[in-house]
């Protein structure tokens, strides 16, 4: 399987997020990607190629122009105050308050923003525009005929909706592909999120479509970032109704658990009958996992491709979360490995 990956990941590294009432350095850290691509490269995966620049023009079709441009020139308005740490938001237009989009800096910061867990620094524009190329780079190898291609994207990106961005996500990388698969001739693309979290921006951005069809198995949201999507009544809105899948699943769920769930979840990608299918593929699911809650172990990974496998379209996965650094490149490369077996 062809593998894309840019180094220009490594210019994004955030220094702390709060957890449990303390700053603690990112989970979200650049080795996580290294990890994934030394296994890649153990594994004899495929090729590993760097990313062709297809310009802002496909990043424009998911994500709003406003948002693309306070994202790339925060840093710079940032900096020029004299910061030189990390530009972290403190306020969102929650409930109660108004949802206007202020003049300054912060109150744009909170507008464009959903939580406190996406920080800008200054190479993170780079690296997170990269990784949408590298997506699409991938998606442009399975649009030419390769039955599957891997995404090594970091930062990660399917919490990052049309002009929101949080929980380590700014530009959402799978949806940007998906878009990309339906603007250059197919006509129906199932997004299969088999992240630990729920793909909150990638639903957003879709919901009201019936050209995409978003499936997602993760931790209950009632107990689980990002607590306020993600619910299995979650079905899509007017065209897109029907074509929105949530398996919310507790806390402690295994292979058998999530097995069932994956099966569901394929099932009704195959009644879709989708001309591609693009995976999410965070592997925070794992029983280590440091921020997470479900028991998957590194075989069930392989399994996991497999049974993707036999929906038998042509795959593009791309990369998201997976904190349990150590093993994020085996289970992530089981996952490849898994699918090409069967
Ligand atoms: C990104 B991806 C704060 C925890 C915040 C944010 C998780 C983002 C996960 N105590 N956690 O879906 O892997
Ligand atoms: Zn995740």
């Amino acid at each position: 399987m062809l593998t894309i990956y840019s180094d220009d990941h490594r210019l994004h590294h955030g220094r702390c997020e709060l957890i449990d009432g303390q700053l603690m350095p990112c989970f979200e850290m650049p080795s996580r990607a290294d990890h994934v691509l030394e296994r890649a490269k153990a594994r004899e995966l495929g090729p590993i190629q760097g990313p062709t620049d297809y310009g802002r023009a496909p990043l424009l079709r998911v994500h709003s122009a406003d948002y693309l441009n306070f994202f790339e020139g925060a840093w710079q308005r940032w900096s020029a105050l004299g910061h030189e740490g990390d530009l972290l938001p403190f306020t969102w237009p929650a409930r109660t308050l108004r949802n206007i989009k202020p003049k300054g800096l912060h109150g744009e910061l909170g507008y464009y923003s959903f939580d406190a867990g996406a920080p800008i620094t200054a190479g993170t524009w780079k690296a997170a525009y990269s990784a949408a190329q590298v997506a699409l780079t991938a998606q442009a190898a399975v649009q030419a005929g390769a039955r599957s291609a891997f995404a090594l994207c970091r930062p990660p990106g399917h919490h990052a909706a049309s002009d929101v961005m949080g929980g380590y996500c700014y530009l959402n990388n799978a949806a940007i592909a998906a878009q990309a698969f339906l603007d250059q001739g197919h006509s129906k693309v199932a997004i299969l999120d088999v992240d630990y979290h729920h793909g909150n921006g990638t639903q957003e951005i879709f919901y009201q479509r019936n050209d995409v069809l978003f499936a997602s198995i993760h931790g209950d949201p009632q107990a689980e970032f990002p607590f306020f999507l993600g619910y299995a009544d979650e079905e899509g809105e007017g065209d897109g109704l029907g074509y929105n899948v949530n398996y919310p699943l507790p806390a402690g769920s295994g292979w058998v658990t999530w097995s069932n769930a994956l099966e569901q979840a394929c099932e009704r990608i195959a009644a879709y009958a989708p001309d591609v299918v693009v995976v999410s593929l965070g592997v925070d699911t794992f029983k280590d996992d440091p921020i997470s809650q479900f028991k998957l172990d590194s075989p069930d990974y392989l399994q996991m491709g497999e049974r993707i496998a036999r929906l038998g379209k042509p795959t593009l996965f791309v990369m998201e979360g997976g904190y349990a650094v150590e093993e994020i490149g085996i289970n992530a490369v089981n996952v490849l490995e898994g699918f090409e077996r069967a």
